[in-house]
Parts: C-alpha cells; sequence; structure tokens
C-alpha cells in the first residue's frame, strides 16, 4: 500500500509551539455531578490521554509543562468527577500535563501537605514539569479562562469557590488550589510534613511564601471560580489541635522543615489510563 510510504511523517521535534492563547478555550461552564458517570465512562472520554494520564497536544508543541498533584484517600467518587472535568479542560487550554494522585496508605491522620511534598518529588522524576498544580480532590473549576500555569509568584487559583460564596474567606487564604514553578516551590522549602490532620497547612504556605519576598497572584473572581463536592468531615482527618502552635513558630521552623527532611516510602505506583497512582506511607506524627 503505497499510501502507506508516502504519507508525511513529522516528528514531534517540527512541531510548531502553540498560540500563547489556546482557540479551544471557552468561558465559564456548567458543573454537574451525574450520578451514573463511571470510571469507564470517563476513559472513553478522553482517548488522547496516554497511560499515566499524560497528554500533549497532537499539532503542537505546548509552552507549558503542568503536573496537577492531588492528595487523596477514600474519596473515589471525587476523584471519577474530577477526572471528569480536568482532562477536558486541561486539553482545551492545550497544554503539556499529567495527573498524579497521592495516595496516603494506612488510616493514620491524614497529611495534605507532606502528600503534596510527595507528589512534587515524585511529579519531578518523571519530566521536567515547568508548572505544578497542587489540587484538592473536591474542588471542580467551573471557567476555562482560569489557565492552570504558573505566573511570576505562587498563584492562588481557588479564589471564588462556592461554598465561601465565591469570594475569598480571607485575604491570605492559599487553601484549595495553587500553583508553583520548581523554583518556587524550592525556595519556600516545599511544604511542612507536620500537619496532621485538618487545617492550617495552607496559611502555613502562605506564610513561607510572604518570608521569602514572594507574593501571591490570583485570577479574577470571574475567573477563578470552583464547585466544591459536598462531603462530610472525613474520618481520620480531624481538626488538628496543634495548628494554632505550628503557624505561630512558621518563621523559625520552616528551613528545618520540609523538602530537605521529607521521609516516606512509595509502596506502590500504577500507571492507570487516567492518572498515576502513587501509594504512599507518610508515617505518623511522632
Ligand atoms: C482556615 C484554616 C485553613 C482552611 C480555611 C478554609 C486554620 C488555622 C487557624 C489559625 N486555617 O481557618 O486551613 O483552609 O480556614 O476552610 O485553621
Amino acid at each position: 500500500n503505497l499510501s502507506l510510504i508516502v504519507k508525511p511523517f513529522v516528528r514531534k521535534e517540527d512541531l510548531p509551539f502553540c498560540p500563547d492563547k489556546s482557540p479551544y478555550v471557552g468561558g465559564p461552564f456548567r458543573v454537574l455531578f451525574p450520578s451514573k458517570l463511571t470510571m469507564a465512562d470517563v476513559e472513553k472520554k478522553n482517548p488522547f490521554v496516554t497511560m499515566g494520564g499524560h497528554y500533549k497536544p497532537p499539532d503542537c508543541e505546548s509552552k507549558h509543562r503542568t503536573a496537577i498533584i492531588i492528595p487523596h484517600r477514600n474519596r473515589e467518587v471525587h476523584l471519577k468527577y474530577l477526572l471528569y472535568y480536568l482532562h477536558p479542560f486541561l486539553q482545551r487550554q492545550q497544554l503539556h500535563y499529567a495527573i498524579y494522585i497521592i495516595h496516603q496508605a494506612g488510616n493514620y491522620t491524614f497529611n495534605r501537605a507532606k502528600l503534596l511534598n510527595v507528589g512534587f518529588k515524585e511529579a519531578m522524576r518523571d519530566d521536567d514539569w515547568s508548572c505544578l498544580f497542587f489540587h484538592d480532590v473536591d474542588l471542580i473549576p467551573e471557567d476555562d479562562r482560569n489557565l492552570y500555569v504558573c505566573d511570576e509568584h505562587p498563584k492562588h487559583a481557588s479564589i471564588a469557590m462556592d461554598k465561601f460564596g465565591y469570594k475569598l474567606p480571607y485575604n491570605s487564604y492559599f487553601g484549595g488550589v495553587s500553583a508553583l514553578t520548581p523554583e518556587q516551590y524550592m525556595k519556600i522549602n516545599g511544604f511542612p510534613n507536620n500537619y496532621w490532620g485538618w487545617g492550617g497547612e495552607d496559611d502555613d504556605i502562605a506564610i513561607r511564601v510572604a518570608l521569602t519576598g514572594m507574593i501571591i497572584t490570583r485570577p479574577s473572581v470571574q475567573v477563578g471560580r470552583y464547585r466544591m463536592i459536598k462531603h462530610e468531615h472525613d474520618k481520620g482527618n480531624e481538626e488538628n489541635p496543634k495548628r494554632f502552635n505550628l503557624l505561630a513558630k512558621t518563621r523559625r521552623t520552616w528551613r528545618q522543615d520540609g523538602m530537605n527532611t521529607m521521609e516516606y516510602t512509595v509502596l506502590s505506583r500504577e500507571v492507570l489510563p487516567l492518572y498515576t497512582n502513587i501509594t504512599v506511607d507518610v508515617g505518623t506524627d511522632k
């Protein structure tokens, strides 16, 4: 068959850069949670995602390489909805991206920030990511213009969440969805490892950003909108009573607690169709 032989062969290196503004980016979209949706449906709707949850635009070379890091335990239903919206959303932005789920093994108290540190380290083993998005599993973006790329300073993306009436709950709020370049991340020594349970770790990160002379950038409230999937307070993620004390000491402790002191054991690394699932033993509060 001759047509096979003469078919022009385009090497990856020859692809033009994607345009600065993706032609597929629209505006707001409605986020619903169809009850019959299955993970198999989500896979079927995302034929261009390759194993491990990786994607590159087929016809151009993206200027942005973004890793999405999602801390996780027992939230399979939320994960399904997040992937359902996130994959097409990132593809419309013509990003080169991958999605990493960092699953905390065991039933010990949850440690969101340490899981994010693990995610950073494990994602950087795979590729030279230019931006990392640290993403709660229960937050779905509602506007295409909320670009999942990094800024000159650490970025807080989830500025307008439905549960807070679509506005910031307080000025220094840095929870939900945030984005840092590897350089910005290392400059603050990553995130704290010693916040076990709910609350405060995001405020600690905001303090680290300020202490290293950086500021927090944000999209507009029209664009940084998120819908939160309603859920009960998780067992194993009770409010952390130590958070007030920890926060009061961040100024003195951040250099000794972070990427340079993190210890963990990867128990498994599964390359699944829509994401890479890293199950990790992060230890306990000593
Ligand atoms: C804050 C929590 C954050 C949480 C937001 C939004 C603390 C520290 C108290 C000094 N901070 O109050 O971690 O993301 O609420 O729910 O609890």
